[in-house]
């Protein structure tokens, strides 16, 4: 059970974020609307939500997931692989230990926590352009010693492991085509996300409700189809920097 999140802000200098999404640029005023709805529905859900305020200098600033790998005994904090938000980890660190032991990363291991799915007493571990074998070893060595499995796991070629791969509760996962046929995802009941609705691939579980995002029918009848309890959250200006809802905090 997840009962705290931490979030952060965006600011305006998120119209500079990384993206390699043709959907122009956030509208900063509607995009601070979004994550307090965001915020909202995380509270509702029975979390206790710590919201940082933005970094100056940190565009990507809001997609805090990135910074951190956290489970129930650890905070592993990581050196981020985009070479713009490497530093964005240092004003996490401090906040989590509030919470838990930190234990931190270093160079030349790079992890984002988009690459990390953990789903019970395993953590699947993408290998992409922002996490490297390196960091999948060294987040392997920080969890061991508390039980837990690790896996490294190939990406499509997309940002993070997370775009394509999301555990919605119920033994099941969201999947892309190309990593429908994983063989260390085979355990698990399936649901294809196709192309046409990719970006619903990163739905959120809170516990025992799923957060998806707003606009995407198929995915949304679905989730909705495995019996689980669904919230519908519009965040249209974190797509536009290739952030979904998983990237907008950190659970534990
Ligand atoms: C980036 O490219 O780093 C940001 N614009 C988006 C990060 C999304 N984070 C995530 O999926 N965990």
């Amino acid at each position: 059970m997840f009962t705290r999140a931490i979030t952060r802000r965006p600011s305006e200098e998120m119209v500079n974020g990384i993206t390699s999404a043709s959907l122009g640029k956030p509208d900063f005023q509607l995009a601070l609307k979004q994550h307090e709805a965001y915020c909202q529905v995380l509270i509702h859900l029975g979390l206790d939500v710590t919201v940082l305020d933005s970094e100056p200098g940190f565009p990507d600033c809001c997609f805090v997931e990135d910074t951190a790998v956290v489970c129930e005994e650890v905070a592993v904090v990581t050196p981020l692989g985009a070479s713009s938000r490497q530093g964005e980890q240092e004003s996490i660190e401090p906040v989590l230990a509030l919470f838990k032991p930190v234990v931190r990363i270093s160079s030349p291991a790079h992890i984002e926590g988009g690459d990390v799915l953990q789903v019970e007493d395993t953590f699947y571990i993408g290998l992409s352009d922002r996490t490297n074998h390196e960091g999948a070893v060294a987040l392997g060595a920080a969890v061991e010693p508390f039980g837990y499995k690790w896996k490294e796991m190939a990406c499509c070629p997309s940002l993070h492991f997370k775009t394509d791969v999301n555990f919605i509760g119920n033994n099941t996962i969201l999947v892309s085509p190309c990593c429908e046929d994983m063989e260390e995802l085979a355990h698990f009941d399936r649901i294809v996300v196709e192309d046409d609705e990719a970006y619903a691939r990163n739905c959120l579980l809170i516990n025992d409700t799923v957060i998806v995002p707003d606009g995407f029918p198929q995915t949304l009848a679905k989730v909705r189809g495995t019996g689980v309890e669904t919230v519908v959250l519009d965040v249209s200006e974190y797509r536009k920097l290739d952030g979904g809802l998983t990237c907008l905090s950190l659970r534990f």
